[in-house]
């Protein structure tokens, strides 16, 4: 006798932010870090390129202090030095933020998150970005309405790719992996999404045109399911809630 799949419903979709709802880095965090830099006297200033290369490690503060060090600031001396930049441009991004400078939705991301919420799928967000600036922005583009549950790098020890961001959000769900699928943009996203054993899908984003994904349920590089230069992007509208009902159901099959 056939042992019948173990399917589950789909609870929640669990959002990144950077990258995934908002193409927040290049023209956003970047002249951020840059103009926290001029202020606090420092020689430096992140190209596109570096910028694109540096966010191999997540968190500003982190990134930062990596930096420094790499720049030949003792490592002590960097921490210290990367707090205070790290504060200043957090400052500077939520004034931006705050004044409506520049940052919109990735086209259709609204779409999607309203179809979820109609097919009565929860809708929640887990990004190692910080609250001070993560919480208005939603506000500001989605109404913090739209989600059940936000955790941000304020909420966690350790960032992306450590699955702890996303399994706090599972716990404030009360939803166990199965049951909630993530959508991130990045490799850290997908690593941390997978190791908190999430179902994902990734939308790609403008850094990271150049990867590969592997173990992603898909790949798309718009919400409106443009064709990707790999040829790896499905055809038809793009994601909605029936196509990612549709994926975590066939995942959820295989599973079982
Ligand atoms: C986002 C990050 C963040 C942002 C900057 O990664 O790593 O550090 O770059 O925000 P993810 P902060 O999209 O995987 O969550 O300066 O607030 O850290
Ligand atoms: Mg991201």
């Amino acid at each position: 006798m056939s042992t019948p799949a173990r399917t589950a419903p789909l609870e929640a979709v669990i959002f990144d932010v950077d990258g995934t709802l908002v193409e927040t880095e290049r023209d956003g965090h970047r002249l951020a870090f840059n103009q926290a830099f001029a202020v606090h006297d420092l020689p430096y200033q992140w190209s596109e390129e570096e910028y694109g290369r540096l966010l191999a490690t997540t968190g500003g503060h982190r990134r930062l202090a990596g930096y420094l060090e790499s720049r030949g600031h003792d490592p002590a001396a960097a921490a210290d030095l990367a707090a205070a930049v790290h504060r200043t441009k957090t400052a500077l991004f939520v004034e931006w933020v705050r004044a409506g400078v520049g940052l919109t939705a990735r086209p259709g991301a609204h779409r999607l998150i309203d179809g979820l919420r109609h097919a009565g799928v929860t809708v929640a967000v887990a990004t190692t970005g910080r609250s001070a600036w993560v919480l208005p922005l939603l506000e500001r583009l989605f109404g913090l309405g739209a989600f059940a549950v936000i955790v941000t790098g304020d909420d966690v020890e350790r960032l992306k790719p450590d699955p702890q961001a996303y399994q706090l959000a599972l716990d404030r769900l009360h939803l166990a992996p199965v049951a909630a699928l993530a959508v991130e943009d990045s490799p850290p996203g997908l690593e941390a999404a997978r190791a908190a054993g999430l179902g994902c899908v990734v939308v790609v984003s403008e850094y990271n045109r150049h990867h590969s994904f592997s173990g992603a349920l898909a790949v798309v590089d718009s919400y409106d399911g443009c064709r990707g230069e790999e040829g790896r992007v499905h055809d038809g509208p793009g994601l909605t809630a029936d196509s990612l009902l549709a994926l975590h159901s066939a995942a959820s099959s295989d599973a079982g």
